[in-house]
């Protein structure tokens, strides 16, 4: 029988920051791991080579079920992002392993194409409307489909999603940004450019909008009434999510569609959002959400309750989790949209992957197991350098959520 011989921790920040877990087995095959949780990657990588490691070893890597199942109740402190996020690169390692052990890629190992391709979207942003239009129009001209729009809001400085430079990155300073925030402001703004993309562009491409956590129950309500003409694809994290039952009071008004869910870890942070049909979509990823096996039992969930898929794909989850992110994505039934930022080219000289975007779709590798490469040596040329998400304050100076 193979046993997981070695597992190795790679910190690194090829273009951004970036935890990797590659396991080995007695028979030579090995598989990866994304543990990269943004601003917090070094809990991650000390959780996992201190307190699961030691326990991996020496394991049948066949046993992936076993393995979660000991690694979740086995801790005995459940859940939360750093935990799960553990598990998680521990989870893909071993999905990619039984893959190229299968000889398969690790769609087939979870049902087989139930799509020709993976729907995607990017992000378009802008200092003001102008730039943000122009930006759509890029976004169009490479044939997506699906287009996310954020501008800033003129006299309140930093806000949330304006690229500075080639992607959009928040995580970008040593210590944690504090930028300024007016709900007043934006909810005078956001509605106004949002109506600009449809009057400049139409309605045959999909639009979203991520609103990231800022308002409360009500306001997002009030929000999402006022963009209906607008006919979002959805209005994403419009208030934050741990209060599940504020999300009630959004659905009361308005019929915008809602997608919540990418800081959120496990079933449980979704389960009355979706048993009680309070959100659209559900969007928790393969490495913040307890890896393969646990994304696919909220995503079964979720099937139940018609809540679609729509998981997180910002350039802080490796290309790892983007490529079982459309192993995923192809198999599921309730599948709806999956975001997608391409990377950097540094952070391609350590990853390397067979996913292939065309026609506004994602399409994944066809060899075995996940179809991706970690470069060790490359990693060693950028070393590890910690960065902070920004932090929010009112006007009055109080903080706010990010
Ligand atoms: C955003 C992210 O992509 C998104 O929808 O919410 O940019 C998010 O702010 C970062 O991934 C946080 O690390
Ligand atoms: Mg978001």
């Amino acid at each position: 029988m193979s046993k997981i011989e070695r597992a190795e921790v790679f910190v690194a920040s090829p273009g951004r920051s970036f935890v990797t877990l590659r396991l080995t087995t007695s028979d030579g095959v090995t598989g990866l791991g994304d543990a990269t949780l943004n601003g917090r990657e070094l809990a991650v990588a000390s959780y996992l080579r201190e307190h699961v490691v030691p326990l991996l070893i020496g394991r049948d890597p066949a046993r992936i079920e076993d393995i979660w199942q000991y690694l979740y109740r086995g801790a005995y402190w459940r859940r939360g992002p750093v935990t799960m996020t553990a598990i998680a690169a521990v989870d893909t390692a071993l999905w990619d392993i039984k893959g190229k052990v299968a000889g398969l890629p690790v769609y087939q190992l979870l049902g087989g194409r139930s799509r020709d391709g993976v729907l995607v979207y990017s992000h378009a942003s802008g200092a003001d409307v102008p730039e943000l239009l122009d930006d759509v129009a890029r976004f169009r001209e490479l044939g997506y489909q699906a287009i996310r729009a954020q501008a800033a809001v003129p006299g309140v400085g930093g806000t949330y999603g304006v690229r500075k430079g080639v992607v959009y990155e928040p995580a970008a300073t040593a210590l944690p940004e504090e930028q300024p925030w007016s709900t007043e402001s934006y909810l005078d703004f956001a509605p106004a450019y949002l109506e600009a993309v449809r009057e400049r562009f139409g309605f045959d491409f999909h639009l979203l909008h991520d609103v990231h956590h800022r308002l409360t129950p009500i306001e997002a309500a009030r929000f999402g009434k006022r963009v209906e003409d607008c006919r979002l694809f959805w209005m994403e994290d419009p208030t934050p999510a741990e209060n599940q039952e504020a999300f009630r009071l959004i659905r009361q008004h308005t019929t915008t569609p809602v997608a919540v869910g990418e800081n959120l870890s496990s079933i449980w942070d979704v389960q009355q959002l979706i048993t009680e049909q309070l959100i659209d979509y559900v969007r928790t990823t393969v490495v913040h959400a307890g890896g393969i096996t646990h994304l696919r039992r909220i995503f079964d969930l979720a099937a139940l309750y018609q809540v679609r898929t729509g998981s997180h794909g910002a350039t802080d989850l490796s290309p790892v989790t983007m490529a079982a992110a459309v192993h995923v994505d192809l198999a599921v039934p309730n599948f709806g949209i999956q975001e997608y930022m391409p990377h950097v080219a540094e952070t391609m000289e350590v990853f390397s992957s067979g996913v292939r975007f065309e026609n506004g779709m994602l399409h994944p590798s066809e060899e075995p197991g996940l179809g991706v490469g970690y470069d060790e040596k490359a990693a060693q040329r950028f070393p590890y350098e910690p960065r902070y998400l920004p932090v929010a304050r009112r006007l009055d100076g109080s903080v706010h959520d990010w």
